[in-house]
C-alpha cells in the first residue's frame, strides 16, 4: 500500500517526492525480474518523460481558456530562457491531493471545480476581506512572468506564468503593524481530492512566507500559465509562485490568505522537520539530508546542470536574508 499513516512512515521515508518510495518498489520488482529494463532506466533518468505518451488525458474541451495579459519586459523579473514544452509543465506535476505519481495528476485533476472560486483574506489586517477570483483578476492587471521553477527532488522547469503580484493584494487588506508573517492555505475538499480522505499530509497544506518575502516585487500569485487559465493540475485557481525558494513553497488551489505577527505552521516544516525548513531557498550548498542539492535535471533537457543560488534570483533576493546563516534557516 502506498498511503500509510504518519505514524508507520520514518521520517526518513517522506520526501514531497513519495518518488522515493516509488523508486523502491520499482527496484524491488525489477530485481525480482533479474535485470534493469528499458522501463526502469527510463524512469530513474532524464529519459522517464518520454513515455508520458502512455498517460492518461483528461477529455478534450476540460481545458484551459485563455487569458490576456501584458508580458513584462523587466529582465529583473522574468527570464529569458528557452520555455518548457506546455506539455511537460502541465503533466508532470506535484500535487499530492490527487497523487503522489506526477504523470497521474492532470487526469486526477480534470473535474476539480475551480468556480465559484472564494480565496479569504484575513488575519492580522485593517480590511479583511473575501475576494471572488474572477473579482481578483480584475482588481488587478495580470502580467505574464517567465520563472525558473526548481523543485527540491532535483529537477527543475522555465514557465510563462500570468498572474498578479501577491504585493497588490495585501496593500489592499493593508497589513497591521505587528504584521510579520503570511500563511496560505489549499482549499480542503475531501470529495474532490482523493488523497485527502487519507492521512498522506496533514490536509490543508499550508505554506507560509515572511511578509517582506511576501511583498517582494517577484512574489507573484498565479491564475494562468503559456497566455492560459491554470490548469487543475498546476493548481488553478490561484496558486502561489515563489521563483527563489523550492517549489513545495509554491502552494496550490488557495482559499485562504491569513497575515499574522507569528511564523505560520507549514506542512512540509511540520511533517519532517529535519529535512524541510519554513525558508526553503534554492541553495546548491545546502544539501538535503539525503541528497545533494548542488545540480538538478532541466525536464526536457539530458545532462545536470549546476543549481544556482536563489536559483538565480540572488540579485533581486539576496538582501532579504543578509546576516542569517542560510545553513542554520534552511
Ligand atoms: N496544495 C499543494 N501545493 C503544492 C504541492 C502539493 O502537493 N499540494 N506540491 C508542491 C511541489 S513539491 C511542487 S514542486 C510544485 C509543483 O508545481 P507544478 O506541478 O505546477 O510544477 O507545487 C507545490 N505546491
Ligand atoms: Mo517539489
Amino acid at each position: 500500500m502506498l498511503i500509510k499513516r504518519p505514524a508507520d512512515i520514518k521520517s526518513s521515508e517522506i520526501t514531497p517526492e513519495q518518488v522515493y518510495i516509488h523508486r523502491r518498489a520499482f527496484l524491488r520488482q525489477a530485481l525480482a525480474q533479474g535485470a534493469l529494463t528499458v522501463g526502469s532506466l527510463a524512469a530513474t533518468t532524464g529519459l522517464y518523460y518520454l513515455f508520458a505518451g502512455a498517460n492518461r488525458r483528461p477529455p478534450a474541451g476540460l481545458g484551459p481558456a485563455k487569458l490576456s495579459a501584458t508580458p513584462v519586459r523587466d529582465p529583473a523579473l522574468t527570464a529569458d530562457e528557452a520555455l518548457t514544452d506546455y506539455d511537460d509543465i502541465t503533466h508532470y506535476n506535484n500535487f499530492y491531493e490527487f497523487s503522489t505519481a506526477k504523470h497521474d495528476v492532470a487526469y486526477e485533476a480534470r473535474a476539480l471545480v475551480t468556480r465559484p472560486w472564494t480565496v479569504a483574506v484575513e488575519g492580522d489586517v485593517h480590511r479583511p476581506r473575501a475576494f471572488d477570483l474572477d473579482e481578483l483578476t480584475r482588481l488587478f492587471p495580470l502580467e505574464e512572468r517567465v520563472y525558473r521553477l526548481r523543485c527540491v527532488e532535483g529537477w527543475s522547469m522555465v514557465i510563462p506564468w500570468v498572474g498578479f503580484p501577491l504585493a497588490d493584494l495585501l496593500k489592499l487588506v493593508e497589513p497591521l503593524g505587528k504584521a510579520q508573517f503570511v500563511a496560505f492555505e489549499t482549499l480542503h475538499d475531501p470529495k474532490q481530492f482523493p488523497l485527502q480522505r487519507g492521512r498522506l499530509l496533514d490536509w490543508p497544506y499550508r505554506e507560509g512566507l515572511r511578509l517582506d518575502e511576501a511583498f517582494h516585487p517577484l512574489t507573484l500569485l498565479a491564475v494562468g500559465l503559456y497566455g492560459k487559465t491554470l490548469p487543475n493540475q498546476n493548481g488553478a485557481p490561484l496558486r502561489l509562485v515563489v521563483p527563489w525558494k523550492y517549489g513545495f513553497k509554491s502552494i496550490k488551489s488557495i482559499v485562504r490568505i491569513v497575515v499574522m505577527d507569528h511564523m505560520p505552521r507549514t506542512t512540509w516544516r511540520e511533517a519532517v522537520p529535519r529535512e524541510y525548513g519554513f525558508y526553503a531557498n534554492v541553495n546548491p550548498q545546502v544539501s538535503h539530508p539525503r541528497w545533494s542539492q548542488a545540480t538538478e535535471r532541466r525536464i526536457g533537457e539530458f545532462t545536470r546542470r549546476p543549481t544556482l543560488l536563489f536559483n538565480g534570483y540572488a540579485d533581486q533576493v539576496a538582501s532579504l536574508y543578509a546576516g542569517m546563516d542560510l545553513r542554520k534557516y534552511y
